[in-house]
């Protein structure tokens, strides 16, 4: 199949399971074309089957911004038109499937019903339940799923929310994020890894987002506050967004910066999860936590909240734990027991590696192949 793929290039998990699946789906022989504002930024270097298109909006002293949406609608339709896409896949409903939505509008007169492309929308998450929620966005995201051909969420509670809130005619698919269980595993040279990074012996926590008020930096902060308090500890906190100024000020004024290591945005994040003993992740509301999928297969136990999809692929006392949102001190004081005790540890991390094994690429890109070829075959029919 020819598919073009538009996501979001920044650093966030839409953007990461969209180029996974494109690199993946490259490598079983579908020719794939990016088509993003920027390079997604786990594109790595040129393979076969890859290409990437880059969408240059205009710049116009009248507009106060340019509109990238449009550009991207114009480059969508050029790239279908001129490379014959079956499929384009826009990951988050805004503006992606829009953008394709138009593009396909624009080539109504350039290619009968039957050879346009067929347009798959994943759902990823803040798209429904923070953007789209929104009264200024609400209509338009409720368009882009009616209007696509296909559409898909990465949990059934995201596609309970996009149900309950956008009461969609489209009937919504789940198909869950994944890993390559290949790349995250945990590396063995972990001695090596702790020296290059300064680190000692301690017990080293984790977390990894873009910072925002969802995740709830502050909750990360304060429990591990009392972890540290308790046993001899580092965090390295991975990512960056509008919330980290707050944070370090607040590690400042609790004495405990020398604890706590803001690393800023880190593309390869296998050894920094290969020397980590735990994930803290206490979200108020994620969709999926491909975070702490990775995490869960490069053997790190993880903290997370019983909100959103966590409980779907993480088992209370198996994986981690799970506490309700703004419990605090439950989550420090769970994330002790798993951390003090080398047999729980070992148990939950050996756990983890299991489990992140079940959501292992092959079968879920096999999955979204399978939608393709539904999508494809209904076309067909019309
Ligand atoms: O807000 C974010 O965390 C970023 C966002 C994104 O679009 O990159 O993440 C969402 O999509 C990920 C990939 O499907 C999910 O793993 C995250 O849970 C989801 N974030 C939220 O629902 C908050």
């Amino acid at each position: 199949m020819k598919i073009g793929i538009s996501c979001h290039h920044t650093y966030g998990g839409s953007g990461a399971v969209a180029t996974e699946l494109g690199k993946a789906l490259a490598a079983r022989g579908h020719v794939i074309h990016f088509i993003n504002r920027s390079a997604p930024f786990r594109l790595g270097a040129y393979s076969k089957n890859i290409f990437y298109h880059e969408v240059e909006a205009m710049h116009y002293p009248l507009f106060e911004c340019p509109f990238h949406s449009l550009a991207l609608a114009t480059k969508i339709a050029e790239v279908a038109m001129y490379e014959k896409l079956d499929i384009v896949h826009a990951h988050y409903a805004i503006p992606h499937a829009l953008s394709a939505i138009l593009a396909r509008q624009m080539l109504e007169d350039k290619c009968s019903e039957s050879r346009c492309f067929r347009l798959a929308t994943t759902l990823h998450g803040t798209d429904i339940t923070v953007v789209g929620a929104d009264s200024s966005m609400q209509g338009i995201v409720r368009l882009a799923i009616n209007k696509s051909d296909g559409v898909t969420a990465v949990s059934e509670y995201l596609k309970r929310e996009t149900v309950r809130l956008f009461e969609p005619r489209k009937e919504i698919g789940v198909i869950p994020n994944f890993v390559d269980t290949g790349v995250f595993a945990r590396m063995p040279d972990g001695a090596a890894i702790r020296e290059q990074l300064g680190l000692g012996d301690e017990k080293i926590c984790i977390h990894i987002s873009n910072f925002r008020p969802v995740k709830r930096i502050g909750d990360v902060l304060r429990a591990f506050r009392t972890i540290a308090g308790r046993l001899s500890a580092t965090l390295l906190l991975v990512g960056d967004g509008p919330e980290r100024s707050e944070a370090e000020e607040w590690v400042r004024k609790q004495g405990i910066a020398d604890r706590v290591r803001f690393l800023g945005k880190i593309d390869d994040i296998v050894p920094l999860l290969s020397v980590s003993d735990l994930m803290l992740m206490p979200s108020s509301g994620e969709s999926f936590g491909l975070a702490a999928l990775e995490a869960m297969a490069c053997g790190v136990p993880v903290i997370v909240t019983t909100a959103g999809g966590f409980p779907e692929f993480i088992r209370d006392g198996e994986h981690g734990f799970l506490v309700e949102t703004g419990d605090v001190e439950r989550m420090s004081e769970k994330g002790l027991s798993v951390l003090a005790d080398v047999g729980v540890w070992k148990e939950f991390s050996e756990n983890c590696v299991r489990q992140a094994r079940n959501y292992h690429i092959s079968g879920l890109v096999e999955r979204y192949e399978a939608f393709y070829l539904r999508l494809l075959g209904e076309r067909g029919r019309r």
